[in-house]
Order: C-alpha cells, then structure tokens, then sequence
C-alpha cells in the first residue's frame, strides 16, 4: 500500500474570520499542519502530501450575485477569489508548506467541489499524478466536510483509490449535511478513522 494525505482547501475564507468561514476551521488547519511534520520527521506514513485549492476568478452562480443572499448549499459569498487574501492557505498550515508535493488548484470560472477537479500549474490532474507516485489509498482531511471533503473523497473511490477520512481533521459547514456527507461517503466504501 502506497498512501497519499490529501488536504482539501484548508484555505483562509473557510477559516473563522474568512468570508465563508467553517467553525473549526483554524484548528483543521493546526492539526494538519502537526500531521505533515510528523509524518516527514518520523516514521513515513505517506509516499507524498497534497493539497487543494479552490481558485476562483468568476465561477457564476456558484457566487451569489450582491442582490442575492447565498443558500450556503449551492451558492456561496465571493470566496477564494484569485489575488486575496482569503485564496490564501491557512497560516496555521504554514509549518507544512514546504513538505506539500504538489498543489492542485480548481474552479476558476466553475464551481468546483472535488479536489479531482483540480490541476497543477503544468495542468495535471490529481487522480494522473497520485497514479504515476504509485498511490493506491489516500487520508483526506480539510474543508468542508459536507461539501470539498464529500466530493474528494467520493471522486476517490471512484477513481479506485482506497479512501480513509480522517474525523478529527475535518470540518463542516452544517450539521445536517454534514452528517448525511458521513452517510453518502460511509455508503460508497470510504472509512472513518
Ligand atoms: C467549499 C462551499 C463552497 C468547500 C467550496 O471547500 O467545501 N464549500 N465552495
């Protein structure tokens, strides 16, 4: 078994104080960053370490337009737009950087849910490049749980990786869809640790 960590969107606007900010956020943020450190100082659990970003420069609806009040299902406030401050990864994540192997950026002028979505600068897909580092099974942890971290993790079952959610380094946007996020991904085969 060959295992890669994937952190989905542990960026500013999803942390407490950013325009869409998940409660819990920051602490995400701490935690993935202890992982990585002592993944990379330790005893190797992960051939490689991954984030993703949501990127937008005009994504449509998936920003609710200033006369309209977001849904906060299917349309959002302005979020990680392309430029600011709240695109950026979290401070927290800092310590971490410089062990993350790739970065995978995603939704420019879309919404853009699945870390699967994403690219690299040099257009590289997630599921081509965990592929070509041997990858087979995949830790997911992030923001948010019922939305980047559901559809990441459903898209890597479905690419064939085995798919383990890390529980304590999520969190979610509402507890109702959080919660059924559990279920639907409980359901397609991914674990819980
Ligand atoms: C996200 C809502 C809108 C996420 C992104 O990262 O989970 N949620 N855009």
């Amino acid at each position: 078994m060959s295992r890669a960590l994937v952190l989905v969107d542990i960026q500013n606007d999803f942390c407490e104080g950013g325009s869409m900010g998940v409660d819990g956020g920051a602490e995400v943020a701490r935690r993935a960053a202890e992982l990585v450190q002592g993944d990379a100082a330790g005893e190797r659990r992960y051939a490689a370490v991954v984030a993703t970003a949501d990127w937008h420069i005009d994504p449509g609806s998936h920003w609710a337009a200033p006369s309209d009040e977001p849904d906060f299902a299917t349309s959002w406030p302005v979020h990680c737009k392309v430029g600011t401050l709240g695109s950026d990864f979290h401070g927290n994540l800092s310590p971490a950087m410089p062990l993350i192997d790739a970065i995978f950026r995603k939704g420019e002028y879309e919404a853009a849910y699945s870390g699967f979505e994403g690219r690299t600068e040099d257009g590289e897909g997630l599921a081509t490049w965990l592929r070509a580092k041997g990858v087979d099974s995949l830790d997911v942890c992030g923001i948010a749980t019922d939305y980047c971290v559901r559809a990441t993790v459903l898209d890597g079952v479905r690419e064939g990786f085995a798919v383990t959610v890390l529980d304590e380094l999520v969190a979610g946007v509402a507890p109702g869809s959080t919660e059924t996020a559990w279920a639907e991904m409980a359901e397609a085969g991914a674990q819980r640790a």
